[in-house]
């Protein structure tokens, strides 16, 4: 059986950035499954949840939270699963808050943090990590590294940015 990725939201309100990582799971065929489960307002589901995904057939979980965004590093605290944080803008501080409170750590608590609103690159390392288990997964992977190259190099063929 394929493991699953689990996609976190620290509330309903950051929907619009799970969408764009639940875009390219599916692209990929990932198979994955979306929760709301806040560090502060429901502390226990989060932590009964991360405590039981690798049961439940995930093998990779990513947190979306802004402000302070103690989402990853709860879920962290309860699993051996990777977990990948995805800090949000927003906010007084527009993000600054929420980016200091998933990448910062401490020792022992790993939480691989990508950038702000880094939906997309969350779901292609959440993949990558998959992938170290799945040859097929590898190829689309490469395909899809292969294809970005190409829109590159297209765009400078035609020095579409001149225009
Ligand atoms: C965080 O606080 C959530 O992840 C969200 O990004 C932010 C604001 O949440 P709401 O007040 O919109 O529910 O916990």
């Amino acid at each position: 059986m394929n493991l699953k990725v689990a996609l976190i939201l620290g509330s309903d309100s950051d929907a619009e950035h799970a969408e764009k990582a639940q875009i390219q799971l599916t692209k990929l065929g990932i198979e994955h499954e979306t929760h709301i489960y806040s560090a502060h307002r429901t502390p226990d589901a989060a932590c009964e949840f991360a405590k039981t995904a690798r049961s439940n057939g995930f093998g990779v979980i990513i947190a979306f939270a802004g402000m302070a965004a103690h989402l990853a590093g709860a879920l962290a605290a309860q699993t051996t699963l990777p977990v990948i944080g995805v800090p949000l803008k927003g906010g007084a501080l527009d993000g600054l808050d929420a980016l200091l409170s998933t990448v910062q750590m401490p020792s022992g608590v790993p939480v691989a943090t990508v950038a702000l609103n880094g939906s997309v690159n969350a779901a292609l390392l959440a993949a990558q990590i998959l992938a170290l288990s799945d040859t097929a997964l590898q190829k689309k992977l490469q395909d899809h590294k292969n294809e970005t190259a190409a829109n590159v190099l297209k765009k400078d063929k035609e020095q579409i940015w001149k225009s």
